[in-house]
C-alpha cells in the first residue's frame, strides 16, 4: 500500500472513530493542520520535478479533499447527535404542575395603585388613564391656569420643542388632563380615579423628576363638600386599615378647585414607624376641592346643573408611610434585593373585603 493510501485509510478510520467534536478536531489538526500529515505531504510537491508533480499533484489534492469532506460529514453527524441529546434531556413536560420557581415582585407603588383602585372601586369609582405627553390645553388652560399665569411656573414643566405655530407639548405635570378628557367625552355622572406617572423638573432628597399620583373626580347633581369629606375620610381609614382617623381640612389654593383644601390626619411616631389615627401630630395626606366652575365650563359641563369634587395625592410618599420605607431613592434603582424585601406577591389582588395587603 502506498504512503498516500495508508494515510487516507488511517485518517478516515480516526475520523469515523471520533466520538465527539473535540476528538474530531484533534484528528483534523493531526491530518490537515499546519504540521498535519496531509499538509506535510502537500508541502513535498514544491521539491518535485514538473513531471512528478503532474502525477502526484492530483493524488495529493484528492487525498486532502477526501479527508476534508470526511471531517465535514462527521462534524455534521456529531452536531446533530449533540442537538438530539440536548432535545431529549432538556425536554419539559408541560402537563406537570409548576415547580417552586422564584417569582417576581410587584413594586410597592404598583401595589398601592391596586389598593387605591380596590378602595375607590368599592365606592363606585372606575379607573381612567390617558397619555403622558399632553398639550397645553389639557394640562393647563382647561384647568383654569390662564396663559402667563404664575401658577404654571410652580409646575416646573418639561416642554417639548414646539411644532411651528403651536404651543409646545409637555410631559404632563399632573394626571388632571385625564379628567378633562373624560369630561369632554362623557356626560355626568362621572366617578373616576386616575393613577399614573407625572413629571416635574425637580430633583432633590424628597422629589424625583417622575413621580406617581392618584387623582379622583366626582361630577353629579347636588355634590357638595360633605361628599368630599366623607369620601376622603373613608378612603384614609380603608387605606391605612384603621377603624378611626381624625382629619382636618385646611384652606389651600389650586387654580382648578374652589374652595380648595388640604387634608391632614392625626398620627404619632413610634420609633421609626408611624401610626395613623393615633397621637396628636398632624400630617398632610392629600389635596382636594370643589371643581372650579370655569373648569366645568371649559369641559362642556354646565356648572348651574352639575357640581363636583376632586382630589389628588402623591403615591410614592403614601407608599413610604404605609410600608415603612425610609428612603425614596431605591424606588428607581431596580435593586432585586430591595424589591424582594419591600415588593408584593403579584397574584394577590388587593380587595376591601379580602384584605388590601
Ligand atoms: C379636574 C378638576 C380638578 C385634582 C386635584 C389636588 C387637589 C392636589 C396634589 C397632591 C400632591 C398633587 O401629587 S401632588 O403634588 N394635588 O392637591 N389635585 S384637587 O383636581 C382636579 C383635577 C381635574 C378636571
Amino acid at each position: 500500500m502506498s504512503e498516500i493510501e495508508t494515510i487516507e485509510k488511517e485518517a478516515l478510520g480516526a475520523i469515523e472513530q471520533a466520538g465527539d467534536l473535540a476528538a474530531l478536531d484533534a484528528v483534523r489538526v493531526a491530518e490537515l493542520g499546519k504540521k498535519g500529515r496531509v499538509s506535510c505531504l502537500m508541502k513535498t510537491l514544491g521539491g518535485m520535478s514538473p513531471e512528478e508533480r503532474q502525477t502526484m499533484g492530483p493524488k495529493l489534492n484528492g487525498l486532502r479533499n477526501r479527508v476534508q469532506e470526511a471531517v465535514e460529514a462527521r462534524k455534521a453527524e456529531l452536531e446533530e447527535a449533540e442537538l438530539e441529546k440536548r432535545l431529549q434531556t432538556e425536554r419539559i413536560d408541560m402537563t406537570l404542575p409548576p415547580r417552586a420557581v422564584p417569582e417576581g415582585r410587584l413594586h410597592p407603588v404598583m401595589q398601592v395603585f391596586e389598593e387605591m383602585a380596590a378602595i375607590f372601586g368599592d365606592m363606585g369609582f372606575t379607573v381612567a388613564e390617558g397619555p403622558d405627553i399632553e398639550d397645553d390645553w389639557h394640562n393647563f388652560t382647561a384647568l383654569n391656569f390662564p396663559e402667563g399665569h404664575p401658577a404654571r411656573e410652580t409646575h416646573d414643566t418639561f416642554f417639548f420643542h414646539p411644532q411651528q405655530g403651536a404651543a409646545p407639548k409637555v410631559l404632563r405635570t399632573h394626571t388632571s388632563p385625564v379628567q378633562v378628557r373624560v369630561m369632554e367625552a362623557q356626560k355626568p355622572p362621572i366617578r373616576i380615579i386616575v393613577p399614573g406617572r407625572v413629571y416635574r423638573n425637580d430633583w432633590d432628597a424628597t422629589h424625583t423628576p417622575m413621580f406617581h399620583q392618584v387623582e379622583g373626580l366626582v361630577i353629579d347633581k347636588n355634590i357638595h363638600m360633605g361628599h368630599l369629606k366623607g369620601c376622603l375620610i373613608d378612603f384614609v381609614k380603608e387605606f391605612f386599615e384603621v377603624a378611626n382617623v381624625e382629619a382636618r381640612f385646611r384652606p389651600h389654593f389650586f387654580p382648578f378647585t374652589e374652595p380648595s383644601a388640604e387634608m391632614d390626619v392625626k398620627y404619632r411616631k413610634v420609633g421609626e414607624s408611624i401610626e395613623i389615627g393615633e397621637g396628636d401630630s398632624w400630617m398632610e395626606i392629600l389635596g382636594s376641592g370643589m371643581v372650579h366652575p370655569n373648569v366645568l365650563r371649559n369641559c362642556g359641563i354646565d356648572p348651574d346643573e352639575y357640581q363636583g369634587f376632586a382630589f389628588g395625592m402623591g403615591v410614592d410618599r403614601l407608599a413610604m408611610l404605609k410600608y415603612g420605607m425610609p428612603d425614596l431613592r431605591p424606588y428607581f434603582e431596580a435593586d432585586a434585593g430591595w424589591t424582594r424585601h419591600y415588593g408584593f406577591r403579584p397574584w394577590l389582588s388587593p380587595s376591601v373585603a379580602g384584605g388590601l395587603s
